[in-house]
Parts: structure tokens; C-alpha cells; sequence
């Protein structure tokens, strides 16, 4: 058979149309439709009239419900499974060769085993749906940077939301061209309908796998519709497979949200942010400056994804690989975030959130009286009595919205360039309501990995489980790293090396708690967009000024050293907030103990001399 004939072949045997030319695609997607036996194929264009159908077919199947456009325009409400909310870590599996590359803080099974395991599972997965083949670019469209993938989906959710999250369609297609590369992401809910079967309005499956293979760099997952685990361009590819390219080729996958900060003098900075799921990244790329800090100025280049690259001058330049946010509804309100809620207030995919009487949303936190009436995520009856008498809410603490990042007011010019921008500070935050101060400026690059290394955090609704338990969250890349957690540190503090050879000025590395609780369980730091108020500090600091003290572990500010116009926190309630209690130290040095004692194999020595200087401060 000579080419062009192959190409015809191919295209019809998937029902491609005749626009797509790239073999191995054809090839792969021939291959997996005999796998997953679908009862159609739809290459998604990405265009506006497809989302409106596939949207309009999610309604007449029950999946979407469509707000009332007068309160919500354009703008839907999904409602899962009560099975299917979250994250699920416990059943992701990073499968290298070798178990030690994954290291001890991934689920590691072997490629040959895991796919023997998955072949039954996928298996005529498809049967009675449609396949939709979604093309899609992280980053944006032709940047040398970005990169593309191709998820084969049963899901029209996932299509509808993938549209919102990333550049997909027609364009993706286009920049991949005949022979490009790109990640096959095979994604299936795992609930085949027999001839005549009704579906259900969230299909998914008791048995779930989240899979990555990153040598051959392939995504399979099964069983969820929800999130991060069918939403395959988050964090399957842009961070637990992109890990892995960044480690080979010498730049940064991070769970890290981007701002631009411009100051009352117009001079802009770039920061990029690591927190775990759930504390308050979306909330902090959008801050508003709070009073006193009028003349300031804060823009979004991304809310939870940073891929960082050296670029010739040796500073780190940073893009976000997404088009679009995957938020926490609840506890998003005027005050906590106003620019939010203004991106919501049209063409939104709202999922586990209420349903009010009138065709509208409404989460916890979103008012401070609630609707005297709501129907539940799950569907059934809410009150504000019955959640008094219960505990029942109308949300689910998981519930997201999905929104197009070009709604946000505060979208940063610079967002979708494709040089990214030159990032001059990182930030790490995790949840603690002890022992953890405000914030805390490194010395040196080896002290700021460290303390990012050793962060903990309070668990939270983003992953299944227990939640409240502090668990150490390194990079708050503990869910996401693809390969041996030990080697990421290393892969981190090389990079340091590396630029500072090249002459060039470190960013400056910080960690931040905002979570810090008095006796009576209530948070003393008023946080949002008085956290403007930290980040000006460090802003001084990485201009050479600002005032500070030494400690166990870095620099912190003294009260003077921070601007208080516009709020009234006294210098006790800052003290509560930003003292060190020895004897926590003690202890929380036990959990570093026991961490580097998990990650043993392959940890840098620079991080344990760092260690042993903080155990000898604190002896001293
Ligand atoms: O992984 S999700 O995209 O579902 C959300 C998160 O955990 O950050
Ligand atoms: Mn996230």
C-alpha cells in the first residue's frame, strides 16, 4: 500500500476528518478503538458549536443541568456520583521499570503487570459510547514550551471541561501537524452499556486507576469522571508525566500558581506559589490589595500549574500550561475572592455544587444567609435547618467550578506568553494551625528546598480520605511527582547549581502559613488580600531592603517590619501568628526525622546538613 492510500484508510477507519494527517495518531487511535470497542468516534474541532451540542446532549442525558441564563448565562450545574468526588491517591500508580524510580512515596506497580491488570478493565470499556478524541496543547499554541497531548475519552464531560482547561481542538491539531509528538491520555468511566441499557447520569465505576507510564510517557485512566482523574492534561500530564520531562531536560513541573505584582511605583515582579489542593492558590492569584495598599496591583498568569524553564539570561521563566481554572466553589465569596466570583458570573461548568429555586448555584460560604431552600448535590431536599440539625451541605467541600482563565478580570497581559514570565520569588504554603510562622525568607537556595522539601500540610476534600491529618506534603508535589520524591530535591538543587554557574541571581525562596489558630479553633491572620501585605515584605527583601529576624530556620519579619496601614492586627495577635515554640520544633523535627528516613535512598546530603544546622540551633 503506498502512502496517501494508508492516510485514506486510516482516517476512514476512525471516522477522522480529512484534516487529520498524522499517522501514528490514526494509528493509535485505530489501535485503542479495537481495545475500548466504542459505537462511534468524534474527533472534537474544540470550536463553540460543539461545546453548545455536546453541552445540549449532557442536559437531555441528565449529566448538566443548565442554569438560568438571566442569573447564569451560558453556564451549567454537573452533579457525580456521591462515589466519584475526588481525587483518588490511593489508586494512582506510577509505573517505571524500576520500583525505586518511582520512589517510596508513589504507588508503584510494573509497566508488563499493570497492563496486564488494565487489559481486561479496558477491554470493550467503550461499549454503547462514543469515543471522543480531544487534541489538546499545554501552553499555548506553537510555544516551544508547550507541549501536546491526545485524550481518548467516553466522556462528554470531559470533552466539555477539557475545552475550558486547555487549548484543544483544531488547533492542537494543527500545531502537532503530520508527525509531532504528543501524550496519549486513554481516559474511560468504565461503565459499557449493553444494547437497550439506560445510562445513568454520572457514569463511573467502583474500580478506579489513575496510570502513568513515564518512560513511554502514556496516561490511562478508569473508573472516575471527576477531576484531576479524567480531566487528563492537569495533573496526569502537566505534572506527574511533565516531572519526568523537566528532570531529563532541566527545567520544573510545579503545582505552583503565577502572579505579576505591581507596586505603587509601576515596577512588576512575578512570583510563583506552591501550596497543596484546597489552602487558597486560586485565591491568592487573584488577590485584591486590601486597604492601605491602594496603588498596588495583582494579576494572574496561572492558579495551580507553573512549568518553569531556564532561559538564556539563566533566570527562570514560568507559563501555565492550562487555558482555564478547576476551582473550589465553597468558601469563595465577595470577600474571600472578588475577582472570582466575577469570572463566574457567565459560562461556567459548576460540578457538586447546590441548585437553588431559581436555576442558580449557591455553595457554603458563598452568602452569609443561606437560600432558605436548596436541592443538595446529591439532589435531595437542603434547609438551613436540616444542615443544622445534620451537618448535611449543600455542596460537596470538593465542589469545583471550571471557567476560561480569559473571564478572570485580573488575567494578566503576559498570561499567555509563550516566553513565559521571569519568576523572582517562590512561595511555599501549607495548612498548619501551629507551629508553622506566617512567613519565613530562606538564607540561602539549599534552606528554602529544605524547608519546601519538609513542608506538611493539614489534609483537605481535594483527595479521598481522612482529612484534617497533617501529612508532610513536599513541594505540595506529594500526589503529583512522577518519579523518586528524593530525586526531585536533587533535581531542584542542581538547578540552583546550574544557574548560579551561569552567573545568574537565584530567586529568592520563602514559606508562608496563613492557617495559624487561636485556642478557640479560629484562624488569627485575616489572609486573602491582606496577604499583600507579606508579599510586599518579601518584595523588600528580594529588593536588598526590609527589615527581619533570624531564627531557627530563616528570616522572618518583625512587626515594624511589615506595612499595618489599613488593618488593625496587634503586635500579640502578630506574635501568635509568627513565634516559634521550641519544644514544637522539637517535635516537628521528628517528622523531618521520619521522612528522610522514608526518602533514605538517594537524598541529596546537602538537605541533611541543613537539617543538622537547625537541630544544632535549636540545641543551642
Ligand atoms: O486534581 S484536581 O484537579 O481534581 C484538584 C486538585 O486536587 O487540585
Ligand atoms: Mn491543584
Amino acid at each position: 500500500m503506498n502512502q496517501p492510500e494508508t492516510l485514506v484508510t486510516l482516517q476512514s477507519a476512525v471516522q477522522a476528518p480529512a484534516h487529520v494527517r498524522h499517522l501514528r495518531l490514526l494509528a493509535w487511535v485505530r489501535d485503542m478503538a479495537a481495545l475500548l470497542q466504542p459505537s462511534a468516534i468524534h474527533w472534537c474541532d474544540g470550536s463553540e458549536a460543539e461545546y453548545d451540542r455536546l453541552c445540549a446532549e449532557l442536559v437531555a442525558a441528565g449529566t448538566l443541568r443548565k442554569l438560568d441564563p438571566a442569573k447564569r448565562p451560558n453556564s451549567y450545574l454537573a452533579c457525580s456520583d456521591a462515589s466519584d468526588v475526588a481525587r483518588v491517591e490511593d489508586r494512582t500508580f506510577i509505573c517505571c521499570e524500576r520500583r525505586e524510580d518511582a520512589g517510596p512515596t508513589n504507588n508503584w506497580m510494573a509497566p508488563a503487570d499493570m497492563r496486564a491488570t488494565l487489559q481486561p478493565l479496558f477491554q470493550g470499556a467503550m461499549r454503547g459510547r462514543t469515543l471522543y478524541v480531544v487534541p489538546f496543547s499545554m501552553g499555548p499554541l506553537g510555544s516551544p514550551i508547550a507541549h501536546i497531548g491526545v485524550e481518548l475519552s467516553d466522556s462528554a464531560y470531559v470533552a466539555v471541561n477539557m475545552r475550558i482547561m486547555t487549548r484543544m481542538g483544531r488547533g492542537a491539531l494543527d500545531a502537532l501537524g503530520a508527525d509531532g509528538d504528543f501524550v496519549p491520555c486513554v481516559h474511560s468511566v468504565g461503565a459499557p452499556l449493553a444494547p437497550g441499557q439506560k445510562d445513568v447520569p454520572w457514569p463511573c465505576n467502583a474500580t478506579k486507576y489513575i496510570v502513568h507510564y513515564p518512560e513511554t510517557r502514556e496516561i490511562w485512566s478508569y473508573g472516575s469522571g471527576y477531576g484531576g482523574n479524567a480531566l487528563l492534561g492537569k495533573k496526569c500530564f502537566a505534572l506527574r508525566i511533565a516531572s519526568n520531562m523537566g528532570r531529563r531536560d532541566g527545567w520544573l513541573a510545579e503545582h505552583m500558581l503565577i502572579l505579576g505584582v505591581t507596586n505603587p511605583q509601576g515596577k512588576k515582579y512575578h512570583v510563583a506559589a506552591a501550596f497543596p489542593s484546597a489552602c487558597g492558590k486560586t485565591n491568592f492569584a487573584m488577590l485584591i490589595p486590601p486597604r492601605g495598599f491602594e496603588g498596588w496591583r495583582v494579576t494572574t498568569i496561572g492558579d495551580d500549574i507553573a512549568w518553569i524553564k531556564p532561559g538564556a539570561d539563566g533566570r527562570l521563566y514560568a507559563i501555565n500550561p492550562e487555558a482555564g481554572y478547576f476551582g473550589v466553589a465553597p468558601g469563595t465569596n465577595e470577600q474571600s475572592n472578588a475577582n472570582c466570583m466575577a469570572s463566574l458570573e457567565r459560562d461556567v461548568i459548576f460540578t457538586n455544587v447546590a441548585l437553588t429555586d431559581d436555576g442558580d448555584v449557591w455553595w457554603e460560604g458563598m452568602t452569609k444567609t443561606p437560600p432558605a431552600h436548596l436541592t443538595d448535590w446529591q439532589g435531595r431536599d437542603w434547609t438551613p435547618e436540616i444542615a443544622q440539625a445534620t451537618g448535611a451541605k449543600a455542596a460537596h467541600p470538593n465542589a469545583r467550578f471550571t471557567v476560561a482563565a480569559s473571564n478572570n478580570p485580573a488575567l494578566d497581559p503576559a498570561w499567555d506568553d509563550p516566553n513565559g514570565v521571569a519568576i523572582d520569588a517562590f512561595i511555599f504554603g501549607g495548612r498548619r494551625s501551629t507551629t508553622v510562622p506566617l512567613v519565613t525568607e530562606a538564607r540561602d537556595w539549599i534552606e528554602g528546598v529544605y524547608m519546601a522539601a519538609t513542608m506538611g500540610s493539614e489534609t483537605t476534600a481535594a483527595a479521598a480520605g481522612k482529612q484534617g491529618v497533617v501529612r508532610r506534603d513536599p513541594f505540595a508535589m506529594l500526589p503529583f511527582a512522577g518519579y523518586n520524591m528524593a530525586e526531585y530535591f536533587g533535581h531542584w538543587l542542581k538547578l540552583g547549581d546550574r544557574l548560579v554557574a551561569s552567573g545568574a541571581e537565584l530567586p529568592k525562596i520563602f514559606t508562608v502559613n496563613w492557617f495559624r489558630k487561636d485556642a478557640d479553633g479560629r484562624f488569627v491572620w485575616p489572609g486573602f488580600g491582606d496577604n499583600l501585605r507579606v508579599l510586599a515584605w518579601m518584595l523588600e527583601r528580594v529588593e536588598g531592603r526590609g527589615g527581619g529576624e533570624e531564627h531557627l530556620f530563616g528570616i522572618t519579619p518583625r512587626y515594624q517590619d511589615i506595612h499595618w496601614h489599613g488593618l488593625d492586627f496587634s503586635e500579640a495577635q502578630y506574635r501568635s501568628v509568627t513565634s516559634i515554640d521550641r519544644a514544637a520544633w522539637a517535635d516537628e523535627m521528628k517528622l523531618h526525622e521520619d521522612l528522610f528516613e522514608r526518602l533514605a535512598h538517594k537524598l541529596p546530603p546537602e538537605l541533611l546538613s541543613a537539617k543538622a544546622a537547625i537541630e544544632a540551633r535549636l540545641a543551642a
